[in-house]
């Protein structure tokens, strides 16, 4: 269907103009070398998490294997994953980070 404007130009409407952006949820995954406090600083500092949450997460990510840091857009997960890795291979921890669509 069509609008037609006082000037002229002609809108088309569309069903589905937008689409909502997909998720990615970035997961950190356990492993037996790298410190505890080194992962609660991590999720502090690049997930936003104050240090009681922090700690869960962790403890989460220790007892299960893996848990869930935060869901974002794709640039902005591939981005957290990306800062992630490389503080870890700075600091000489083996820490794993990997994001998965939601
Ligand atoms: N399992 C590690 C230890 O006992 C701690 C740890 C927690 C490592 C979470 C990685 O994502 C991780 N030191």
């Amino acid at each position: 269907m069509a609008n037609k404007h006082e000037n002229n130009t002609v809108a088309e409407r569309q069903t589905q103009q937008v689409k909502p952006p997909s998720l990615f949820q970035v997961v950190l995954l356990n492993d037996d070398y790298t410190p505890m406090e080194f992962v609660v600083m991590i999720i502090q500092a690049y997930f936003g998490k104050d240090r009681e949450t922090a700690l869960q997460i962790m403890l989460k990510v220790h007892r299960d294997g893996r848990g869930i840091c935060g869901i974002y857009t794709k640039d902005i997960a591939a981005t957290k994953v990306d800062l992630v890795m490389a503080h870890a291979r700075q600091a000489g921890h083996p820490l794993q980070c990997v994001m998965e669509e939601v």
